[in-house]
């Protein structure tokens, strides 16, 4: 007898609400879940797949420990005994800085991802933290964190009511959006062209995206900070900056004006090889559309000027009075934001706080560069110890950062390391202990970062869909296990975690003025917690304490997780509201325009403005039925078109006497890889595309149908060193390579 369930689909950011067929303990049919009250009903074919995905006979089922040099099966007590064993001594003789921790893009996609590392890394308090923002989003923080004093204000197109769209290095019609959660992010831009709206789209390469836009600017890599640093100067000279109700909120209007004065399209045409009357046009545009929001992704933050282009961004929706008004890019506030609290001037951001040890990294938002894990533990020099155990949750860095080489026999020197994984693969090979997460049918499921990123405000919430099975540890007390065994509390009960964070924050709550609990009794407010696990209570006391809630009585009608799981498709929470000042957290209480940093990275943008490449730039990719490094062991999303092939336009293949089919070799600072080439005019001239997370060639992991197509690892030709200076975000795109045919014409 089948049955359905509903699943928040977390295998991108869109966040499909799917329902499930399910067989006994199998899931096997998963469709869009038409009343979700947020995706309606969409699904993509990775979400058609979620079975397939789920019911991998890769997964591991069972802890594994390394024993006499080889990993081997073993129960939850023994795997947690070796974690605590391998992890106390390192800190005790090292201190915490010895102990590193990598935290992966999945851990934004699971409840446990979301409630435990912050916990560990408190208890632990090391310095030692990189995680995938540092090859993504990490520009984007910063720019927040500058311009607004909060790194996680990520203003959000409005989607669903702008008249002109310009997305910048986004491909979202394969990736499905990214800081940007939209369920149907492709049937959005249709709608935006069908209600009269514009779509701009800026890539190197002819994306499906770009297809279906009224304009694609196939842009050189790495130069978007200078093309909208032009459109910038554009709005001033030509008086079309306006930012209108925003006037009084905002800090160096004056300064950021003169700023960019000498980034005329003229002075940046070239470098970006786009004309300056187009750069003009796109900015007359941009000011003269009824609302319109600029929206970039990837392409424009893994560059070397990723902060400044993500800056550029928010400068662009601020002059144009588009940032904080419907039809723009606004706020989002989700249920469980933090009680939103006066406005007025906050804390800001600092940079740098402290620096890697070896290569002298300034940390951002707490983490270091991620491509600074290996040098950070094979290099032993200058002041501290390296890293000298690790902790991995859901990360892969072998495959994800530059060169994976490297890294491989980094990990294999350490003296301990524990990786949180479903699979045996490139990077959790290198473990003593490897801990398995039950598949995702059999978890809960919150969006607890995406929501703060959503298009539309909502709330929804699915318990596991399927019951775990024996022999199964849920990832929330497997995190909780681990914050116990790295902080020297081994075998104490996993709830008390739990515990210590609720009293802990309602302990806060009711001494906040601006709280709903103020001056309430802390235990008596964690006795009215709801909820049949430590997460669920956990996710109660967010919800009752966050911008809709009830604030445990104080608003007779507001949200607790009981009125959320009676409404089983979520709850509509309305469009997104203009917000400000509200989440302005600088120092002045302001937006401020120019901060320092920015305003000292500047001229290493004007010195590009007289760069010109001569060789083939790298840039990435990604396609529908992929997700980064660990959805390629999944028969049903393998084939096709979802290969790893350098894309190379046919004038540069007839150049270099490459045929569409043959292997090439590529060269880069941090290596070569040989490849088949793929002739394509998709990808413009002096431009190559090679997509990550493959390279599945290395011995002992269990990736049986990866392994039969392996591909080869991008990031190989990357050396780790080009980093964007403010975020230490890695340089994925825009990277000079070589291009060789093996087999001459
Ligand atoms: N050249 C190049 N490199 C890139 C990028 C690029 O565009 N170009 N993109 C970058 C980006 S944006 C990102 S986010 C990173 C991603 O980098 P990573 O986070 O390192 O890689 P992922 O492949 O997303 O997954 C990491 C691990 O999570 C495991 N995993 C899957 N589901 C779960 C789960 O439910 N629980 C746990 N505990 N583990 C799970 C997988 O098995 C995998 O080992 O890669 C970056 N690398
Ligand atoms: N199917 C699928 N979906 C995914 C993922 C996946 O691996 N597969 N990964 C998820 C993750 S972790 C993330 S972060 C998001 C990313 O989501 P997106 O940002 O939409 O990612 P991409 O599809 O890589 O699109 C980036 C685009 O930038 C272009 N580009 C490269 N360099 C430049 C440049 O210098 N300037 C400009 N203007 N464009 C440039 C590339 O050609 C590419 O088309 O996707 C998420 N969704
Ligand atoms: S778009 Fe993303 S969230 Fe929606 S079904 Fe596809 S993979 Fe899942
Ligand atoms: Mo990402």
């Amino acid at each position: 007898m089948s049955r359905t369930a509903l699943r928040i689909c977390p295998l991108c950011e869109a966040t499909c609400g799917l329902t499930l067929t399910i067989d006994g303990t199998r899931v096997t049919g998963a469709r869009g879940d038409r009343e979700d009250v947020f995706s309606h009903g969409f699904v993509c074919p990775k979400g058609a797949s979620f079975g397939a995905v789920d019911g991998d006979p890769d997964r591991l089922r069972t802890p594994l420990v390394r024993r006499d040099g080889e990993l081997r099966e073993a129960t939850w007590e023994e795997a947690f005994d070796a974690v605590a064993a391998g992890l106390r001594p390192v800190v005790e003789r090292h201190g915490p800085h010895a102990v590193g921790v990598v935290l992966g893009n999945p851990n934004v996609h699971t409840m446990a991802g979301a409630l435990y590392p912050p916990v560990l890394l408190a208890a632990l308090s090391t310095r030692s933290l990189f995680t995938a923002s540092t090859v993504d989003q990490m520009p984007k923080h910063v720019s927040s964190g500058l311009l607004f004093g909060d790194a996680n204000a990520i203003p959000v197109p409005d989607l669903d009511h702008t008249d002109h769209l310009l997305l910048i290095g986004a491909n979202p019609l394969e990736s499905n959006g990214s800081l940007c959660t939209a369920p149907d992010f492709p049937g959005k831009l249709k709608a935006l062209r069908a209600r009269g709206g514009t779509l701009t789209v800026v890539d190197p390469r002819r994306t499906r995206t770009a297809r279906l836009a009224d304009r694609h600017l196939a842009i050189r890599p790495g130069t978007d900070a200078l093309l909208l640093a032009a459109m910038a100067q554009v709005l001033f000279e030509e008086d079309l900056a306006d930012p209108g109700e925003l006037t009084p909120l905002l800090q160096g209007l004056g300064e950021l004006r003169h700023a960019v004065e000498d980034f005329t399209p003229e002075a940046v045409s070239e470098a970006c090889d786009v004309e300056a009357a187009v750069i003009r046009e796109l900015a007359r545009e941009l000011a003269a559309a009824p609302t319109a929001a600029v929206y970039a992704r990837i392409g424009s933050c893994t560059v070397a000027h990723g902060t400044l282009a993500s800056w550029l961004v928010d400068v662009l929706n601020i002059l144009t009075g588009n940032l904080d008004r419907p039809g723009g890019a606004l706020f989002p506030q989700a249920a469980t934001d933090r009680t939103p609290r006066p406005a007025g001037p906050g804390r800001g951001f600092a940079l740098g706080r402290w620096h890697s040890r070896v290569s002298g990294h300034p940390e951002a938002k707490g983490e270091l560069p991620l491509s600074a894990l290996a040098e950070e533990i094979d290099t032993a020099t200058g002041d501290g110890v390296p890293v000298r155990a690790l902790i991995a949750v859901a990360a892969n860095p072998v495959l994800s950062a530059p060169d994976g080489d490297r890294l491989d026999k980094a990990l294999d020197s350490l003296d301990f390391m524990v990786s949180v994984d479903p699979y045996l693969n490139e990077t959790s090979r290198h473990a003593h202990v490897v801990l398995p997460p039950p598949p995702p049918s059999q978890s809960p499921h919150h969006d607890f970062a995406f929501n703060t990123l959503a298009v539309r405000n909502q709330v929804r919430y699915t318990r596991p869909a399927v019951p775990l099975e024996d022999g199964r540890m849920a990832e929330t007390e497997i995190l909780a296990r681990l914050v116990l065994a790295a902080t020297g509390m081994h075998g104490a009960d996993p709830s008390a975690v739990d515990t210590l964070v609720v009293d802990q924050t309602l302990g806060r709550a009711v001494k906040e003025p601006h709280s709903p609990v103020h001056g309430r009794d802390p235990r008596e407010l964690a006795a009215r917690l709801g909820g049949d696990t430590g997460p669920e209570r956990r996710l109660d006391m967010m919800l009752r304490l966050g911008p809709y809630g009830d604030g445990f009585g104080a608003e007779p009608d507001g949200l607790t997780l009981e009125r959320l799981l009676a409404r089983p498709h979520g709850i509509d929470l309305g469009p997104l509201r203009p917000r400000l000042p509200q989440p302005l957290k600088t120092a002045s209480g302001k937006v401020e325009l120019l901060p320092a940093p920015i305003a000292a990275d500047l001229p290493r943008l004007r010195q590009a403005m007289a760069e010109r490449p001569a060789g083939l730039l790298l840039v990435g990719r990604r396609h529908l039925r992929s997700n980064n490094s660990w959805m390629h062991n999944v028969p049903a999303l393998t084939g096709g078109t979802n290969r790893c092939t350098l894309q190379l336009h046919p004038e540069d293949a007839e150049r270099l006497g490459v045929l569409d089919g043959a292997d090439v070799r590529v060269k880069g600072a941090g290596g070569e890889v040989t490849v088949a080439a793929e002739v394509t005019d998709a990808v413009r001239r002096g431009v190559v595309s090679l997509p990550h997370g493959w390279g599945h060639d290395r011995p002992g992991t269990r990736l049986h149908h990866a392994a039969k197509d392996p591909g080869v690892n991008v990031n190989q030709l990357l050396d780790g060193t080009l980093l964007d200076p403010l975020s230490g975000n890695a340089v994925l795109n825009g990277v000079p390579v070589e291009v060789a045919a093996l087999v001459s014409l």
